[in-house]
């Protein structure tokens, strides 16, 4: 690989990310903090082929946001609502099922439940919706609730998370996904969202989650008062949970986006800093499998580019997105399979669709089957 790097220092990192050398706090705080573009982007690039070959994962799925009403007001949420907000839902059965069958017209494979803390909701109603969802879909995979959610549960029913989670499998809960991660350092998690579940609890879930066989997903939202020093601690703490457990999947790197925010003051994180992200994440994150580009976030053009900057994922078809088209996200709310196929072709890669867990899934006309798990190199 034919790098021109004037710093030594980062000489001296780039050398240790091609012999396969692990990077510590210092390199990736100096990476973050005066590493070219090009540069992090070439090395990332060169873990990414390394792992994942040519291939660009998708897959076929739809989220659901059963509530939006929330006890939390973390400031860069423009999702929440207050009980008595013009703008509160919460999902009835009958919606829930609507929307699962929606999905299964639609061929998903997978659907991604995450919603708010509502104040009068039991845990049995918590409960109750991934029962919904499984029982009328069994074949579509669920992955719900973050462990901001779980801990509220333990919390309103005084039971373990091992409990909670455990009661969650025999609804029909498959895997979990990454959100409520924000940033782990305790200052600007007070800054940012002081009272939900912190960072001890976020890997307490996840731990439980992956002892009991669950696989499960990580973030990080960026681009807000965080600082260098703060993601590179953020991608230290997954990376040791990774070490010991091997649970973590993907890691999905956020770019927060200020609109109806209280933080509105903040600037939007621009393309390079959204590419220098995934570019961090693919070569601090040596023991993750996957970096997915979110493209309902990153938008279509950037998730193109990041695809040749460490990311080899880039989340699904997604209908019905609320998270990220409350706080002002411009892209669409969801994809074709053939924009999908063409955004990743144009970008020089193959496209490959999976299902929650990495198995590629065989089309035929209207039926999908799993294969053999992918593995990576
Ligand atoms: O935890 C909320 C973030 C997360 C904003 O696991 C915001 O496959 C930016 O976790 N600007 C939820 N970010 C979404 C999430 C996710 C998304 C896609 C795939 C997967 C997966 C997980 O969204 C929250 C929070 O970190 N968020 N508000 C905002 N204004
Ligand atoms: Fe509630 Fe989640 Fe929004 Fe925080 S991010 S206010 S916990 S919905």
């Amino acid at each position: 690989m034919n790098l021109s790097i004037s710093d030594s220092r980062i000489r001296a990192i780039a050398d240790k990310v091609l012999a396969g050398e692990r990077l510590s706090f210092d390199d990736g705080v100096l990476l973050d903090e005066t590493a070219d573009l090009h540069t992090l982007g070439q090395l990332a690039n060169t873990v990414r082929e390394r792992r994942n070959g040519n291939v660009a994962y998708y897959n076929t799925n739809i989220h659901l946001n059963p509530t939006n009403v929330c006890v939390y007001r973390c400031r860069f949420c423009a999702f929440r609502a207050d009980l008595k907000d013009e703008k509160a839902y919460t999902f009835t059965d009958d919606m829930l099922r609507n929307r699962v069958l929606e999905g299964r017209a639609a061929g998903a494979t997978e659907i991604h439940v995450v919603g708010g803390l509502h104040h009068k909701k039991s845990f049995d109603w918590y409960l109750n919706v991934v029962r919904v969802i499984h029982e009328t879909c069994p074949e579509i995979h669920i992955k719900a609730w973050t462990p901001v959610e779980i801990s509220w549960f333990s919390f309103i029913t005084k039971q373990p998370i091992k409990w909670v989670l455990e009661q969650m499998v025999e609804a029909g809960l498959g895997s979990m996904p990454g959100g409520g991660a924000e940033i782990f350092d305790e200052e600007v998690r007070r800054e940012i969202c002081e009272h939900k579940a912190d960072s001890d609890v976020w890997f307490d879930v996840h731990r439980t989650a992956h002892q009991l066989g669950l696989r499960s997903n990580a973030t990080m939202l960026y681009g807000h008062i965080e600082k260098a020093k703060h993601r590179v601690d953020h991608l230290l703490r997954l990376r040791a949970l990774q070490d010991e457990t091997h649970g973590f999947q993907t890691f999905i790197p956020l770019a927060f986006h200020p609109e109806n925010t209280e933080l509105s003051n903040i600037r939007k994180p621009d393309g390079l800093f959204d590419l220098r992200m995934v570019a961090l994440s693919r070569l601090m994150l040596d023991n993750f499998d996957h970096i997915k580009a979110y493209w309902i976030m990153l938008g279509e053009q950037t998730a193109q580019l990041a695809l040749a900057y460490g990311a080899d994922d880039i989340d699904g078809t997604v209908v019905h997105e609320l998270i990220y088209h409350d706080a002002g996200a411009k892209t669409p709310e969801g994809m074709t399979v053939d924009q999908l196929h063409r955004l990743i072709q144009e970008a020089g890669r193959v496209p490959v669709e999976r299902d929650t867990l990495y198995r590629r899934v065989i089309r035929n006309g209207r039926e999908w089957s799993v294969g053999e798990a992918l593995v990576s190199a």
